[in-house]
């Protein structure tokens, strides 16, 4: 064992002499590891001569091939030569430590082994669980019953718990110390241990903290500004807090318990008296602390009444005028309105410091209108009813209503208003004596006396004021009749005429109508003066309806009409009657003259009268009352008369006119119309058809002439037909003829037969004959040519024989005579019928036969 060591000593020597040796890292098949492995450590490489130590003990000697191995190792210990590990057999807790293998010269080689017990049953511990809020301190302690190498680490709801602030940890981790706990230290807690080769966790403790009450707060319900409250209302008061476990409630006003134990309380319908400092108090048993709250609560009546009153007077224009605003209640604030709208100071409107008196100063018209005041305190407002001001003022100065002249006997009416509130009272004086205390004063009836000054005093008794006015009436006595007087019943033309207007009442003027129409002076002839009015002189025409009216100053009065005729006359008469009259007729003359009235009229011959009348029919005349005829006019009023004369000349008559003719009118012959005339005359003249024939007429073809008495007809033709008169007249008439009717004669124009042209042997037969002609013509037939004469008249009737028939027709008056033949043929003889016409032979011979006259 000597050599060893000695070689042990060498080798460090060597060791310790060779500097330059590298250090190596072993190897450990297992480290940490548990009790009772195995463990190899393995060389960096492997070493020939080198040692194997423990903590500096000698494990293995290497020299070559030669092992030598420490005796207390041999039992348990392994070394492989080949790769020179060190195999240690069921290790135990002493074999911790440092390995060392020195390779001679080479290098050495370190390792640490740690060789652990495992963890078994860790516990953790609480010196107390149920902790209080700020007093206690919480200490965990935790243990385990077997392991090595510990290490502890604290978990809160798995959270590791560190140290620092309230928190110690302390006993090599394994305890916990919390000072002062919070209710956030509530909760489990556990302890995890931990080594090389095991860990384990504990169970885990849970902490219970206790705390509050804190943070006690009171609710009140409703809320409230300043917590005022209305009387009879409903409060309800709630408390809160922090607090665990719960804590129990207790409720106190102003320091009385209420023995009330509920978070809430309820005050009903409250009242004034329910007005104080409520509180709540919180105790927790288990932290033995208190905790409470506090309010103030109020209880306020609401206003029970607002009025405005009026302290002072009146309201009167221009003078100071207040409102008090009465409240009933506590009132805090109080504001006016006006007609609705909120009143605000200004220069005249004013307010007392706690509003409640309102002062108008000066009053205004203005300020009239309801006036409200309204009262607040906390709870309610109040409007009072509204008060009405009404601004006082006045009387100003009075306007009187009323006539200022009137008719004696009506009364007058005087109405007196002045401006004024309240309405003025009225006083009326006639000459400083009262006679009426209303604004309207009726007078008894008027009489001229009464005129003069009547004044109305208004007063206001508000205000006192009074003012007076004066106005002046003037009586006068009516008009009550007017009539026309006439200076003479009988008004003449040329003389002098007066009309009066009598008037009965005082006349300011007088006017003159006549028909109406108002009369103005006429200078020279009309005057009017005061109430007449005079016609210098009066003239005809002045006759007419008259009136007079009347006038002053309360009214007129017209007369009634006065009629005024004015007498005149007569004028010079006017005669009509004829100038010439013919012997035997009777003459008629009419007289008239302009009169009033009308005239009585007287007529005159030969200085006789001869009629008492207007009209005046003469004797027949005869030659020697030609003469001049006198008409005389009278009138009876005027005592005038007048006359006019007619001279009348009686002239032989004209005793027949007549028309003659000596001859026939033949047309184209020459004819003659005497007028026959019997008795003096100076003119002819004819008329046709009642026109008079105009015989100057130029007229190359009027074949017509007069000649003294006669008309000629130079020829006369059928032109001429028509009724003829002849007039033949003197100074004093005219005479007509009858009407004669002129017919002038002619003809035949022409002669026809008519008849059948043909006829059966032996047939009677019938022809007629015409002509045209005045008058008719006679009719005479021939046969063949013959001069026998075989009948008379217009029809010949005969048996058919084929023969020539001649009709002659005569006009007995113009002996013009014309014939016609026809030619008649018989059947069987003959086969057409034919007229071998023969001109008319005219055969002018007089015709001396009776005819009949043509006149009618
Ligand atoms: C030594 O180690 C080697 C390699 O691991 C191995 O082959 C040999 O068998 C070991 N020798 C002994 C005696 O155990
Ligand atoms: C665990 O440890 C506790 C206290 O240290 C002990 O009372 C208990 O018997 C142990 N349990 C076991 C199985 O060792
Ligand atoms: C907590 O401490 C306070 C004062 O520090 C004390 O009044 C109270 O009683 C204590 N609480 C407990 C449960 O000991
Ligand atoms: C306790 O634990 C801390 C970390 O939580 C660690 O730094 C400290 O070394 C430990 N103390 C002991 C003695 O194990
Ligand atoms: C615990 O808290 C109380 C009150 O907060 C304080 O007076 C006391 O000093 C605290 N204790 C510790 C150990 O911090
Ligand atoms: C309690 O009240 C305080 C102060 O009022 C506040 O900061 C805190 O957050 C409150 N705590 C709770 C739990 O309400
Ligand atoms: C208060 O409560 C009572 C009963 O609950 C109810 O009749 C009443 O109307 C309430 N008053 C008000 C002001 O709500
Ligand atoms: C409220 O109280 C008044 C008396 O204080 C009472 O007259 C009234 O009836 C009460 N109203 C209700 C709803 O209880
Ligand atoms: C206001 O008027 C009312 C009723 O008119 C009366 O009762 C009250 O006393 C008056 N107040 C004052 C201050 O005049
Ligand atoms: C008085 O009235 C005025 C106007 O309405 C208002 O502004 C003011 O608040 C009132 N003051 C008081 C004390 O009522
Ligand atoms: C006054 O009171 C009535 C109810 O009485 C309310 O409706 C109104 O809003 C109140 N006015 C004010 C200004 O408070
Ligand atoms: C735990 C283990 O593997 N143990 C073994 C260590 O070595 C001896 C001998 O070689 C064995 O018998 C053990 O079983």
């Amino acid at each position: 064992m000597e050599s060893p060591a000695v070689l042990f000593l060498i080798l460090a020597s060597i060791t310790f002499a060779t500097d330059g040796v590298y250090s190596q890292n072993i190897h450990a098949s297992e480290n940490p590891l548990p009790v009772g492995s195995n463990v190899t450590l393995y060389s960096p490489s492997p070493v020939s001569l080198g040692v194997w130590l423990f903590n500096r003990d000698l494990i293995v000697m290497i020299f070559g091939q030669n092992i030598s191995i420490s005796n207390s190792w041999k039992d348990r210990v392994a070394f492989n030569a080949t790769t020179s590990s060190l195999s240690i057999m069921s290790v135990s807790m002493e074999d911790s430590g440092v390995y060392t293998l020195e390779a001679m010269n080479l290098f050495e080689a370190q390792l640490t082994l740690s060789v652990q017990e495992r963890i078994s049953n860790v516990t953790m511990e609480a010196k107390a669980t149920d902790l209080v809020e700020f007093n206690d301190t919480a200490i965990l302690m935790c243990s385990v019953s077997t392991g090595s190498s510990l290490s502890y680490v604290w978990l809160k709801d798995d959270h590791e718990v560190t140290a620092g602030g309230n928190v110690q940890l302390s006993d090599g981790n394994t305890t916990l110390t919390i000072d002062n706990v919070t209710r956030y230290d509530q909760g489990p807690f556990k302890c995890r241990v931990f080594n090389g080769i095991s860990h384990e966790t504990s169970p885990s403790v849970f902490l219970n903290i206790s705390y509050g009450p804190s943070n006690t707060t009171m609710t009140v319900m409703p809320m409230q500004m300043n917590h005022i409250h209305r009387t009879a209302s409903n409060i309800t008061l709630s408390c809160t807090t922090s607090t665990s476990p719960s804590a129990t409630i207790q409720w106190m006003v102003n320091g009385l318990n209420l023995h009330k134990y509920a978070p809430q309380i309820y005050l009903h319908n409250v009242t004034e008296d329910d007005s104080g400092t409520y509180k709540c108090v919180f105790h927790n048993p288990f932290t033995n602390r208190f905790s409470s709250a506090s309010r103030m609560i109020y209880v306020l009546d609401p206003l029970e009444s607002v009025e405005v009153n009026n302290t002072g007077g009146p309201a009167i224009l221009d003078k100071s005028f207040s409102l008090h605003c009465d409240v009933l209640g506590s009132v805090d604030r109080v504001q006016w309105w006006k007609n609705w709208q909120l009143l605000m100071p200004d220069s005249t409107t004013t307010f007392s410091m706690n509003n409640k008196t309102l002062t108008l100063n000066p009053v205004q018209h203005s300020d009239n209108g309801n006036y409200k005041c309204q009262a607040f305190n906390s709870v309610s407002n109040l409007t009072s009813s509204p008060y009405r001001v009404e601004v006082n003022y006045g009387p100003g100065m009075p306007t009187i209503m009323g006539p200022t002249l009137v008719k004696a006997g009506t009364n007058v009416t005087f109405s007196c208003n002045a401006s004024s509130h309240p309405p003025s009272h009225y006083t009326w004086y006639f000459s400083d004596t009262p006679v009426a205390t209303t604004a309207v004063y009726v007078t008894p009836p008027l009489t001229e006396d009464m005129s003069g000054m009547y004044t109305c005093q208004a007063y206001n008794n508000i205000t006192g004021l009074n003012t007076t006015k004066h106005t002046m009436l003037t009586v006068v006595d009516p008009i009550t009749e007017v009539h026309v007087e006439s200076s003479t019943d009988h008004p003449r033309e040329g003389y002098v005429y007066m009309l009066t207007c009598n008037v009965t009442g005082p006349a300011d003027h007088v006017y003159w109508m006549k028909y109406n129409e108002e009369m103005n002076e006429d200078t020279g002839r009309i005057y009017i003066h005061n109430h007449t009015i005079m016609f210098n002189p009066l003239e005809r025409n002045d006759t007419g309806h008259y009136k007079c009216m009347a006038v002053n100053a309360v009214g007129n009065m017209t007369s009634p009409s006065y009629n005024v005729l004015v007498n005149f006359g007569p004028d010079i008469p006017k005669i009509h009657g004829p100038a010439f009259v013919e012997t035997g007729q009777y003459a008629t003359f009419n007289c008239s003259a302009m009169s009033v009235p009308p005239s009585q009229f007287s007529w005159w011959f030969n200085d006789a009268e001869v009629a008492n009348t207007s009209v005046y029919t003469t004797e027949p005349l005869t030659l020697n009352m030609s003469g001049e005829y006198t008409c005389m006019a009278y009138n009876h009023v005027m005592g005038k008369n007048s006359t006019n004369s007619k001279m009348v000349t009686v002239i032989e008559a004209i005793e027949s006119v007549t028309i003659h003719n000596d001859t026939l009118p033949i047309n184209t012959e020459n004819f003659t119309l005497t007028c026959q005339v019997t008795g003096p005359y100076d003119a002819i003249y004819w008329t046709k058809h009642d026109t008079l024939l105009n015989m100057n007429a130029s007229d190359a073809h009027m074949n017509v002439h007069t000649v003294n008495n006669t008309l000629l007809f130079t020829p006369v033709t059928v032109d001429d037909d028509g009724t003829y008169q002849c007039f033949a007249t003197n100074k004093a008439a005219r005479h007509g003829s009858q009407k004669h009717k002129l017919l002038v004669n002619y003809g035949p124009l022409s002669v026809s037969i008519t008849g059948p042209s043909s006829a059966k042997p032996g047939a009677s037969v019938s022809l007629t004959c015409s002509a045209d002609s005045r008058p008719d013509c006679d009719f005479y037939w021939f046969f063949n040519y013959t001069t026998e004469v075989v009948d008379v008249g217009s029809v010949i009737t005969f048996p058919a024989t084929k023969v020539s028939y001649t009709c002659e027709a005569r006009n007995p008056v113009t002996n013009i005579t014309k014939s016609k033949t026809i030619s008649f043929t018989v059947f069987g003889h003959a086969s057409a019928l034919h007229f071998s016409s023969q001109v008319g032979v005219t055969l002018m011979s007089v015709c001396a036969l009776l005819l009949p006259v043509l006149f009618t």
